[in-house]
């Protein structure tokens, strides 16, 4: 049945490109999702943006000179470019420096302030006098009271993951000139958590146990356990979104405030550009509100943005939240800092065209349950042994024996024979499988089922020979390529939402005309899409090995960039 879905996937931050981690962690998975609620027939809207705000970014801008907005305008674009050349097919892609966003995002503030969600508190927090500004988040470096991290932020640790306060820091200093700071006092709106902590407690701990993943159900419970106090949601910053109280003059909200709301901003801008209702997205209890994120993000989607929500008492909140661990490179932890990454711009200008390659490898290695780790000979490895040798082998020979024995139309096919309806049960049951896998947001195993059934055709075609029998038993040939041609077609549906361009190559290769069978659905209801008499496309080549020297071009690329 028909539902509808509002997909989002974490808005990243503005101040540098998009790497291989992002991919993996959140945008894969959830473009894997959104796609296949879609080709399931369902109604989907799958939304992200820019993450203007923020420290990161005011960091960035002041040592590069710039201002804030300088800086985002240059990365938005190149990463908004990045997305849509991988196929990331969101329905919008916002900013947090739209307007709509400003005014969403202020307008939730003041519902907030009326419905007295919030305590004002005055507190001393730290200075740096040089600069001449308070330093919230991660302005303040210092020990994480947890680990001992030498490098922690004010507001979390990113070694540990946890999220503390910054006077628990031990070792202060600023992370603009390195000053030991001073303490000032200044007034800020503190969300009031404690008063969502039943809530909280029972719709997780009790509703949600045993179906959210166990990493995000685990993280939730500890900060629960922990029990809740009030947050501050406001900073003394001058980049962000103004506080919308009078005399409030050099605060803005908090970006991990106004960052989620920019989902909604983002329904709202997708509403007005196709003429759709975006209260149906958010605020009916029938939608499915579906969070991608990563592990870091866990504590803001999970606890404090459903508590805002709830605050608000107009919106839906989060059906699920399916955040992923974060993926290694060569064994190292991703950095920007120390330039240890592979980011898309560069990729896709070393392998052109090979956006899937990277899209499968990704989803097959991903690290939905533990941390994971990309290596470029693992990359070779799944391209070589796995896309060319089993997948686009599959295809090739299928529609090459065509060509040669029928001039590219399909035959009719003769009685099936045990071994044929075995193989069509195989590939069934791994359809549904894929599909399972899917609706519980298992990407690894629906991706390896799939490939699975052009190892099932791979085998089909190497049990029958049919280039051995074409002379003496043509008959039999008609129905094993026939078979064939129709695994490809569920090859070219099921694979659609893992690799989407290559999906569009296998459905042209077969020359689809009737879009409105030739669906998963379709696929369900009819026994066989393909039929005889169909003339296919030439054979093209849907992958390209990939050698020994390319790989050592890019380890040697990583280890000159350090
Ligand atoms: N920009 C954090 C991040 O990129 C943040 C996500 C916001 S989602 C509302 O890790
Ligand atoms: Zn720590």
């Amino acid at each position: 049945m028909s539902k509808t879905y509002t997909i989002t996937a974490a808005l990243p931050y503005t101040n540098g490109p998009i790497h291989i981690g992002h991919l993996a962690g959140v945008y894969v998975p959830a473009d894997i999702y959104a796609r296949y609620l879609r080709i399931m027939g369902n109604d989907v809207v799958y939304i992200c943006g820019s993450d203007e705000h923020g420290v990161p970014i005011t960091i960035k801008a002041k040592k590069e000179n710039k201002t804030p907005q300088e800086i985002v305008d240059r990365y938005h674009q190149n990463i908004k470019n990045s997305f849509s050349e991988f196929g990331i097919s969101f329905d919008n892609y916002s900013r947090t420096s739209a307007k709509i966003h400003h005014d969403t995002a202020s307008e939730f503030f003041l519902k907030l302030l009326e419905k007295n969600s919030f305590e004002e508190l005055t507190s001393e927090q730290f200075y740096d006098e040089e600069e001449e500004q308070f330093l919230p988040d991660r302005f303040l470096i210092g020990t994480c009271p947890k680990c001992g991290f030498e490098e922690s932020y004010g507001d979390q640790c990113e070694k540990c993951g946890t999220s503390h306060n910054p006077r628990d820091l031990i070792n202060p200093r600023s992370s603009i000139t390195g000053n030991k700071p001073s303490l000032r006092t200044t007034k800020h709106w503190y969300l009031k958590l404690d008063k969502f902590q039943g809530f909280l407690e029972k719709w997780i701990l009790e509703d949600n146990k045993g179906v959210w993943k166990s990493n995000v159900y685990g993280q939730c419970k500890s900060w629960l356990d922990d029990g809740l106090k009030p947050r501050a949601v406001t900073r003394d910053l001058d980049w962000g979104v103004p506080v919308p109280v009078k005399d409030s003059n050099g605060k803005v909200l908090y970006v991990w405030f106004d960052a989620p709301i920019g989902y909604i901003s983002s329904t709202k801008e997708w509403a007005i550009d196709n003429k759709q209702n975006w209260e149906k997205y958010w605020k009916d209890d029938n939608t499915e509100l579906i969070h991608f994120i990563g592990k870091d993000n866990i504590v803001f989607h999970c606890i404090i943005f459903p508590a805002m929500l709830k605050a608000h008492g107009d919106f839906i909140i989060p059906k699920n939240v399916p955040a992923n661990e974060f993926l290694n490179l060569e064994g190292s932890k991703i950095s920007t800092s120390k330039n240890w990454a592979v980011w898309l711009p560069e990729f896709l200008n070393d392998f052109p065209g090979k956006q899937d390659v990277l899209r499968y490898v990704l989803t097959i290695n991903a690290p939905e349950n533990k941390d994971n780790d990309f290596t470029w000979k693992d990359f070779q490895n799944r391209n070589n042994g796995e896309l060319v040798a089993i997948l686009g082998n599959f295809i090739n020979r299928v529609v090459v024996l065509t060509k040669k024995y029928y001039e590219s139309y399909i035959p009719a096919n003769n009685e099936l024979l045990d071994k044929d309806k075995n193989v069509l049960d195989l590939v069934n049951h791994s359809i549904n499988k894929v599909e399972e896998s899917l609706s519980n947001f298992k990407f690894r195993d629906a991706c390896s089922e799939f490939m699975n059934i052009a190892r099932i055709g791979n085998k089909y075609l190497a049990d029958e020979e049919p280039w051995k029998i074409i002379k003496e038993n043509p008959e039999r040939v008609k129905t094993v390529i026939f078979i064939s041609l129709h695994i490809s077609s569920v090859l070219a549906i099921v694979s659609e939402p893992f690799i989407p361009f290559t999906s569009k190559k296998i459905k042209n290769i077969l020359n689809f005309k009737d879009e409105i069978n030739w669906t998963w659905e379709g696929l369900k209801k009819k026994d066989f899409l393909i039929n005889e008499n169909h003339k296919i496309n030439e054979p093209e080549l849907l992958f390209n090995r990939i050698e020994d020297s390319e790989i050592q071009l890019q380890i040697d690329k990583l280890h000159k960039k350090n």
